[in-house]
């Protein structure tokens, strides 16, 4: 299946930090248009159910009281090639290893806290974004 939305979760320290603004200007002015916007603050199971593909990893725990441990912007961002595209804005996991000019490296402190999600292929944008959204605000 191919689309061309993909999921992303502006993160809580960068919500804290109050860049969501910087980082929202940063993805419309890549030509990303925001299908559904909210903000949300998970539950430390709620995370952990978000992120179940990781829960044999030594970081799990972590990854999850960090994803609850205050609000999170999700979102569903539209464009040709969006999931692919998406990830090169976003850079790489660990921010040391991000390239200049995307979100994680001007915005991400650690490989922990790295200030925004982006889905890895269509099937699980639809999945994640039907995780946050419901059909009514997919328009
Ligand atoms: P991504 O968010 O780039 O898709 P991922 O799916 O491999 O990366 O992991 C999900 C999140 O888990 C990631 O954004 C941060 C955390 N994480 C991944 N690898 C980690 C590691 N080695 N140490 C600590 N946290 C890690
Ligand atoms: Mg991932």
């Amino acid at each position: 299946m191919t689309t061309n939305r993909t999921f992303t979760m502006i993160k809580p320290d960068a919500v804290a930090e109050g860049h969501s603004g910087a980082i929202i200007k940063i993805i419309e002015e890549a030509g990303f248009r925001i299908v559904a916007i909210k903000k949300v603050h998970l539950t430390k199971e709620r995370a952990g159910q978000f992120y179940a593909v990781h829960q044999e990893r030594p970081f799990y725990d972590g990854l999850t009281t960090y994803m609850s441990s205050g609000p999170i912007i999700p979102m569903i961002l539209e464009k040709d090639n969006a999931v692919a595209d998406f990830r090169k804005l976003i850079g790489a996991t660990n921010p040391a290893q991000a390239e200049e000019g995307t979100i994680r490296k001007q915005f991400a402190k650690s490989v922990e806290s790295n200030a925004i999600h982006g889905s890895d292929s269509d099937e699980n944008a639809k999945i994640e974004s039907d995780f946050f959204f419901a059909g009514l605000e997919q328009f």
